[in-house]
């Protein structure tokens, strides 16, 4: 997989006049072929196909990621033909540039779709001059669509999703994923030995976008993983923002395209996390 990343820093700045029309076309056949491909993997995990490793022996994929992935971007090119589009398992470089563009993560929790647990997701993120506008994760063993375009709110199943008001990181269940590399895991343990004790708990469900979704619907107080991709999460961080939340990279900085750390919450717990996450660094901190 590649993907160039070229001048994509510089066209997210520009927040340019949105057509709403035009963006509340796309949400609605985002969610349809969401859907459609969600029922297509739903009913065929046991033709998974051949399962290979990617970046290490704990990054899967399989044929049904692949296949997924050609289904999506088949069926929205149909309709928006003159659109760009990207996808997680794309061989093609991410085109510089794009105006108008779909990113596109086939199955987000794809161990989790293997193990046969339920935790994953469709995940079709919508850019606009570089800016993601439109969010859509269709969970098809949970029946479950979340939605949100820039301004319009977050949804899921047709009911409007806020991010919660827990105020105290000592009450708050906080989402969280490890990296594949077990190099990276030994780097990052610190920060987990910091902000265990200071949480109410963990919940590592194995899916990004899912839990960045459950964030948005109040069902996590807060979101953190130290590896991971802008197309895991595309998506779901336009359903955090539309709740009421914030996000950034792990030790505060704006978040765009080419981070791959992320921190979510609402916008109390937020400044709490950097903090205590950012001890890592810290010298003479154990
Ligand atoms: P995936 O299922 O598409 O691989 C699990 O920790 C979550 O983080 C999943 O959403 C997983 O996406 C994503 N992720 C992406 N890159 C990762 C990495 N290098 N290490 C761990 N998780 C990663
Ligand atoms: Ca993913």
């Amino acid at each position: 997989m590649h993907f160039f990343l070229g001048n994509m820093k510089n066209i997210f700045t520009t927040a340019e006049r949105i057509d709403i029309g035009m963006l509340k076309e796309r949400m609605k056949e985002a969610i349809k072929v969401a859907q459609h491909v969600g029922r297509f993997i739903k009913e065929n995990r046991e033709q998974v196909g051949e399962v290979r490793m990617k970046s290490s022996n704990t990054d899967l994929v399989s044929d049904m990621d692949i296949h997924a992935q050609k289904h999506i971007i088949d069926g929205l090119k149909n309709h928006f033909p003159t659109d760009s589009f990207w996808g997680e398992e794309s061989e093609e470089a991410l085109e510089e540039n794009a105006h108008q563009l779909w990113v596109i993560d086939p199955i987000d929790g794809t161990t989790n779709y293997l193990y046969h647990l339920p935790f994953c997701a469709i995940s079709i993120a919508y850019y606009l001059s570089g800016s993601p506008v439109i969010g859509v994760l269709h969970a098809p063993f949970l029946g479950e669509d979340f939605y949100a375009m820039r301004d319009g709110g977050a949804f899921r199943n047709g009911k409007q999703l806020f991010i919660s008001q827990t105020h105290r990181l000592s009450e708050a269940l906080i989402g969280t994923g490890f990296p594949y590399s077990l190099e990276l895991r030994e780097k990052e343990k610190k920060r987990y030995n910091h902000l265990l004790p200071a949480c109410l708990d963990f919940r590592c469900l194995g899916s990004a976008a899912l839990e960045l979704a459950y964030l948005a619907a109040g069902r996590l107080d807060a979101f953190f993983e130290p590896e991971l991709h802008f197309y895991d999460v595309a998506a779901a961080l336009v359903l955090v923002e539309e709740a009421g939340g914030v996000y950034s990279q792990i030790d505060g900085a704006p978040w765009d395209i080419t981070s791959n750390t992320l921190i979510a919450s609402n916008p109390v717990l937020h400044p709490q996390l950097v903090n205590i996450l950012q001890k890592r660094n810290r010298k003479n901190e154990e």
